[in-house]
């Protein structure tokens, strides 16, 4: 196998190794079609409370386009209620002339609208309708449309982010105990009230059975384990999750730190299940913009330090939003091999950044982390979150490439192939180590 020694030849082997490795996707908010979907289909069922979101509508209407649409038309033009109080079309059809037609659509979420319609062949023209896309959508069947989706996006597995304490979803796990069979999603055990706020997670807790009190007492602990078993199990959860405020703190005599200690550690290293910590959103920042209405904020990575020296038998994912955080937080990964830190989470998934943070990774890390996750809400998102991420880890592989080329490196096909398994695929599995 000959070496790849110029950078043309590297670039087109990156974008090729890129083009075909299919990607677990490890975190995102999809559902499978048998959780319901509210989007009109050609299977003629829809379920208003469904959560499995996809099509021209929903992908109009993400959160993260529904706070640049505020932008333009303020909400002393356009109150938020009256906005949530359309219809999901006129929703749409107002972000649309207002992002899209009477301004270009260059803010990244913007051109993600517009790099997923083009792959899926449906470009809007020269007079800017959505009729024509609408009307294709409509046509579709919701399962089909899933395995469309992921074959253009090339992934191979969707993981999910499953909040138990959210009374619509458990439900729905309740009323149907296959509900999770579908082979192409998999589960996690979202549990942010355990650390966030224990006296809401005990209360919820005990109505489900499972009684626990305020103050941590053993009986609490024991049945808190009992439930995380219980859901981790009916789930088939594939590891425990949560999103934690920028003052989280481990190690300062917080409630939290029983919770950890004592319950939610205790759990995952017995289940060999890694625990999740997306760290830096603030919630609610502006409460009536309802789910665009949260912010990031600046993170404390010791605290994430401690936990890793202190539980060398638990596996930790992490993720942090702001972008001061992102070199520490690399850093931290040097020192512990059970952390594994992820993704370019939320506002910092724009080229920019995603350009700059894997870079500093692969500077710090080598090939040791998961560079990116979709954070997906509608299905559509896959195409185009998958596209725009490859593009960028191609600039950076070809650039550190290329630099191993100059000292006549042997670098081959096989070499780039591998790598990028690692990046978008095994680097999950194997901390998985299922
Ligand atoms: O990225 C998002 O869509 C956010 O709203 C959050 O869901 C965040 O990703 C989270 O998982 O908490
Ligand atoms: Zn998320």
């Amino acid at each position: 196998m000959s070496a790849l020694t110029t950078r043309p030849a590297i670039e087109a082997a990156v974008t090729r190794a890129l083009a075909d490795q299919p990607v677990c996707d490890m975190h995102t908010h999809l559902y499978p079609p048998s959780f319901g979907t509210p989007v009109p289909n050609a299977s003629g069922k829809t379920d208003p409370a469904g959560l499995m979101l996809w099509g021209i509508d929903e992908l109009i209407t993400y959160h993260y386009l529904i706070a640049e649409v505020f932008r333009v038309v303020p909400a002393t033009r356009l109150s938020y209620d009256d906005f949530y109080r359309m219809s999901k079309t006129e929703q749409a059809d107002h972000i649309w002339r207002h992002l899209f037609v009477e301004r270009s659509p260059v803010s990244e979420s913007c051109r993600g609208v517009l790099t997923t319609l083009h792959k899926l062949g449906l470009d809007v023209g020269a007079d800017k309708s959505l009729a024509p896309a609408r009307k294709w959508f409509a046509q579709q069947d919701p399962s089909q449309y899933v395995d469309k989706v992921m074959q253009i996006a090339n992934v191979s597995s969707i993981t999910m982010t499953n909040p138990v304490f959210d009374d619509l979803e458990r439900n729905k796990w309740l009323a149907n105990p296959r509900i999770g069979d579908d082979p192409r999603f998999k589960a996690v055990l979202r549990i942010d009230q355990f650390l966030g706020d224990w006296p809401t997670a005990a209360k919820k807790m005990t109505e489900l059975g499972f009684p626990c009190s305020p103050p941590i007492d053993d009986k609490s602990v024991e049945s808190a384990r009992k439930f995380l078993r219980h859901w981790i199990d009916y789930q088939k959860a594939i590891y425990l999750a949560v999103s934690l405020d920028p003052s989280f703190r481990y190690g300062a005599g917080a409630t939290s730190d029983q919770v950890f200690e004592k319950i939610i550690l205790p759990v995952c290293a017995e289940r060999n299940l890694p625990f999740a910590m997306m760290i830096g959103s603030r919630r609610a920042v502006n409460p009536p913009l309802r789910d665009a209405g949260d912010m990031g904020g600046l993170a404390d990575v010791p605290s994430v330090v401690k936990l890793c020296r202190d539980f060398p038998r638990n596996k930790f994912f992490c993720t942090m939003l702001a972008r001061e955080n992102q070199h520490e937080l690399a850093v931290a990964a040097r020192k512990f091999g059970n952390l594994m830190i992820f993704g370019c989470w939320w506002f910092l998934n724009n080229p920019t950044l995603i350009d700059e943070i894997t870079r500093m990774r692969v500077e710090l890390l080598g090939l040791s982390m998961i560079p990116q996750h979709s954070d997906a809400r509608i299905i559509d998102q896959l195409i185009y979150k998958w596209d725009h991420s490859r593009d960028l880890i191609a600039k950076v592989l070809t650039d550190k490439y290329t630099d191993l080329a100059r000292t006549n490196w042997p670098l081959t096909d096989q070499d780039v192939q591998r790598d990028v398994k690692l990046l978008l695929h095994d680097n999950f599995v194997n901390f998985l180590g299922r």
